[in-house]
């Protein structure tokens, strides 16, 4: 068929002269899968309809916001009476208070919350934010780990860097980076020699709560802990990303499930309910230096925009009153059998962690618990699993080193049939 003009084939074309990549963000560019990524005209429920008329079982839930699905009617509800008090005001707002309360209440760590427009901004304010309360210069990352692109954290980056392979980005200045120091995940003695060296110069130690930026890494036993002790004993404020996690897994995180306290958390995605979103917050002692109280400066024209802050309440809302998180843990166990059995059947070393609504495929003989073994799994059968499995109309991350999320909106059918899809193609690997 000739390309219509709203063709995804057409639509691309005439993106990719004007925008870089064609795309406004590298990871959608199908870069590491290959191909031409479709364009979605609209998104209902568990499924995107794409312009060439196809209709797709979505895994990517527009990377992890969509935990109720496309366009819930209560999202949408609340958004439309937002919109009928207008769209921005640059003055405090209710809408914001309301956030701040739910927040507050849920994640017990964060006892002063402030709203911002994305990932990236929450946490480049959290780094900022320990700078400016220890007075030390030096931040802790993780090989792996991606915190959104701040400067300071393109620094063996994961999520889009790594699967465009430039895990250290241009335009970083290496005076920048050498104020971060990278360390391996999982790696006990690495931590207890980082802080050996440099306790007292480290401002702060930044680390996604469950890594899931270059595939989904779960934490070795004991992990978590011995980090929150090491920054305790050395003064170093330890800044949980949940910008993924956040109230995904559990209302209060991982926070809540591992039982471990930051001293800030990074948050984002779910609370915007598909609108531009990020916050960040914590101990008050922590964020009363940020201004106008500190000296910590930190703004945004959008920041606590009435119509994400309405979006985010009513899906904070959904998940308060739904509970949703053992059936959400029951679908991802029952997509993670189903590989793990078609991989076995096959042949094919598979390994596929999952927490909640969240899972990945490491085509590897090992479980992955580090950065190293995730660049080191398979990721030429990861590419011919993505293109068997989006043929039959069930879309994965198009890149091995992301995550797949479930929402709500799955329906036990959906599951069967990724199931059936999924151990189909992986007997044609
Ligand atoms: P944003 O600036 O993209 O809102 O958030 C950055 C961010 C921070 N922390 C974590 C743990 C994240 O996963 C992200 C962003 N996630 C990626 C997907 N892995 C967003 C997708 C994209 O970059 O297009």
């Amino acid at each position: 068929m000739a390309d219509s003009p709203s063709s995804s084939e057409a639509l691309f074309e005439r993106a990719r002269h004007l925008i870089p990549g064609g795309v406004n963000s590298p990871v959608r560019a199908f870069r590491s899968v290959g191909g031409t990524p479709f364009f979605t005209k609209r998104a209902e429920g568990a499924r995107l309809h794409t312009v060439d008329g196809r209709e797709l079982i979505d895994f990517v839930c527009t990377w992890g916001p969509a935990v109720h699905g496309h366009n819930h009617p209560a999202i949408r509800a609340a958004v439309a009476e937002a919109l009928e008090g207008g769209t921005s005001f640059g003055t405090p707002n209710p809408y914001e208070v309301e956030m701040a309360e739910w927040i507050t209440r849920l994640v017990p760590s964060v006892e002063r919350v402030r709203c911002c427009n994305s990932g990236t901004e929450a946490t480049m304010s959290c780094i900022r934010l320990a700078r400016g309360f220890t007075g030390r210069d030096k931040i802790v990352k993780f090989a792996g780990c991606y915190h959104g692109h701040v400067d300071s954290l393109l620094v063996k980056a994961g999520s889009g860097a790594l699967t465009l392979g430039n895990p250290d980005s241009a335009g970083v200045p290496a005076s920048f980076a050498a104020e971060t120091l990278v360390i391996p995940y999982n790696d006990p003695q690495a931590l207890d020699a980082l802080f050996y060296d440099h306790g007292e110069e480290i401002a702060g130690v930044i680390v996604e709560s469950y890594p899931a930026n270059c595939g989904l890494i779960l934490p070795s036993q004991g992990y978590i802990k011995q980090l929150r002790d090491l920054c305790t004993r050395h003064g170093a404020v330890l800044i949980f990303d949940e910008v993924m996690t956040g109230f995904r897994l559990a209302p209060g995180g991982v926070q809540e499930i591992e039982g471990i306290t930051p001293d800030l958390t990074a948050m984002g995605k779910v609370i915007g309910g598909g609108l531009p979103v990020g916050a960040f917050g914590g101990r008050a002692d922590i964020m009363g230096k940020l201004a106008p109280e500190g000296p910590v400066y930190q703004a945004g024209t959008l920041s606590g925009n009435p119509l994400a802050m309405a979006a985010g309440i009513a899906a904070i809302q959904l998940l308060v009153e739904e509970n949703p998180y053992a059936r959400l843990d029951a679908m991802g166990r029952q997509l993670a059998g189903a590989l793990r059995d078609a991989a076995t059947k096959k042949g094919i070393p598979l390994q596929v962690p999952q927490t909640g609504s969240m899972l990945c495929l490491f085509f590897a003989e090992e479980p992955v618990m580090d950065y190293d073994a995730a660049v080191a799994s398979d990721t030429a059968y990861f590419k011919k699993l993505f293109h068997l499995a989006l043929e039959a109309g069930v879309y994965l991350a198009p890149s091995p080193f992301e995550t797949l999320f479930i929402s709500t909106a799955h329906e036990v059918a959906d599951i069967d049939r990724a199931c059936e899809v999924l151990a189909a193609a992986v007997g044609k690997l």
